[in-house]
């Protein structure tokens, strides 16, 4: 009988968590250079990312070009693409030859960003 209650009271918990964690990086990414590598969330493996170099930012369309090395979860050979990003927050800070690493993800026959953060 309690168990809805506690689920819900769980959910809402991990929502503000991930919150938290977004804010966290967030801020670790205006720190600039004093933020360790060991400060950022767990939640980004680094295995995942790819290494890509910014060409052209389309806040309007929600869309990033990008020179990009092999990306092997979607087998994709090195190229330069245009990507669609899951969130325009992405590409607030960005401009053309920031060098990234990045996770993509294929939804709906389109390449979508759905990780972006500077390269180190
Ligand atoms: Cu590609």
């Amino acid at each position: 009988m309690n168990a809805p209650t506690l689920r819900s009271l769980l959910a809402c918990a991990s929502l503000l968590a991930g919150s938290a964690a977004f804010a966290a990086n967030h801020g670790a990414a205006h720190s600039g250079h004093h933020a360790a590598s060991a400060a950022q969330p767990a939640a980004i493996a680094s295995t995942d990312l790819t290494d890509g170099e910014v060409r052209r930012v389309d806040v309007a369309n929600k869309k990033v070009t990008i020179k990009h090395a092999e990306i092997k979860s979607i087998a994709m050979p090195a190229m330069t693409m245009v990507f669609q990003v899951r969130d325009p927050v992405m590409l607030d800070k960005l401009k053309v030859g920031d060098k990234v690493r990045f996770a993509v993800e294929q939804a709906n026959g389109a390449m979508v960003v759905t990780q972006l953060q500077p390269a180190q």
